[in-house]
């Protein structure tokens, strides 16, 4: 059990990598309420698989604090088409800026990782001690490979050189700034996308990908990002620990609470020759809630909050599509 004193973010500089994605997005709404100096950088700035620059920018803002929430991230079909992609620019990011980060001295470093590394036949809810116990599910195992990757990084700089860099493993997330590519985003974007866009439309019907029979549990991005701030002050172990959700639900069961909340009375098709992925993936909680944290936000309201944000850009003629 390693020992060391609360990290206190309160006058820091803090690096937010990826801070335009769903996840950095909430970071900097949460880290507003921090006294601190926040750093961001776009895409068009800085290239985070590029480590020469990676190492510059790093050397030149010196951060004390880095959230690693940069990612190749996509649903289960991006996964499954774009292996290279998954593999090549999330073990790239996450050497970049891990090994800069150590050379650079950087207090404290979270990165996160993903729940789609534990093994498909792991024990629900999965454990942290599952890591690696088994085989990846197929449809994201380049994803996972990466994750995998940085996760070891960060244990690995821990372990030779005494680095404070912690790793993370949240659920499924969802809220603003979502992707709502339809082929590259994840179920929740998805379908309150098609079932939008359908109502407006006056179809009838949508295609739900693989049989709805998968178990999922989700975590509004507000409460997770509330979680990953926690945790960079108080988390200091080799150890990963997972951000679980509260809620778990079938893939029909989330469809049918997504038709109430944007108030689509089409059809519903099983469209199987898509993957379902996962069976059942739920992630056990005993650790971060022994520290003393939970979600407040239920998953009815973050869908009702992520629908409410979906329409603001819709109704602003916005591409749907940010990603990370
Ligand atoms: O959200 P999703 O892509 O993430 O899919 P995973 C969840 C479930 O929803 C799967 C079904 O069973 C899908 O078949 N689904 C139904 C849909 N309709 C749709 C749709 O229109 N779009 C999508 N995307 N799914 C991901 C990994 O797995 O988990 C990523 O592929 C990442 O790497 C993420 O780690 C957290 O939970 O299946």
């Amino acid at each position: 059990m390693d020992v060391r004193p609360w990290y206190s973010l309160e006058g820091k500089r803090i690096w937010v990598a990826g801070h335009a994605g769903m996840v950095g997005s909430a970071l900097i709404r949460r880290l507003a309420t921090v006294r601190a100096e926040i750093l961001t950088a776009s895409r068009d700035i800085l290239d985070l698989r590029d480590q020469a620059a990676v190492h510059r920018w790093i050397g030149d803002h010196r951060p004390h604090a880095i959230f690693v929430a940069a990612a190749r991230v996509g649903g289960i079909e991006a996964n499954r088409t774009r292996p290279a992609e998954f593999l090549y620019d999330n073990v790239m990011i996450a050497a970049n800026v891990i090994h800069a980060a150590a050379e650079a001295g950087v207090e404290k470093l979270m990165f996160l990782g993903s729940s789609c590394f534990y093994p498909r036949e792991a024990d629900q809810p999965v454990r942290e001690a599952s890591m690696l116990m088994g085989a990846f599910e197929p449809t994201n195992e380049w994803y996972a490979v990466a994750k995998v990757v940085a996760v070891k990084l960060c244990q690995a700089y821990r372990r030779q050189h005494g680095k404070d860099f912690i790793a993370v493993v949240p659920t499924n997330l969802f809220g603003p700034a979502d992707n709502f590519d339809l082929s590259s985003g994840h179920v929740i974007p998805a379908l309150i996308r098609r079932m939008h866009e359908s109502k407006l439309n006056g179809l009838d019907g949508i295609a739900l990908w693989g049989t709805g029979k998968p178990l999922r549990e989700f975590l509004y991005v507000d409460d997770a990002a509330d979680a990953l701030v926690f945790l960079m002050e108080r988390y200091s172990e080799e150890a990963i620990i997972n951000v679980a959700g509260t809620e778990e639900v079938s893939i029909a069961g989330l469809a049918a609470q997504i038709a109430a909340i944007t108030g689509y009375r089409g059809q519903i098709h099983f469209d199987t020759s898509k993957p379902d992925g996962m069976p059942r993936k739920v992630l056990d909680a005993s650790r971060i809630r022994a520290l003393g944290w939970r979600p407040v936000i239920t998953l009815q309201e973050g869908l009702e909050r992520t629908y409410e944000w979906f329409r603001s850009q819709a109704s602003l003629d916005h591409p749907y599509s940010r990603g990370t």
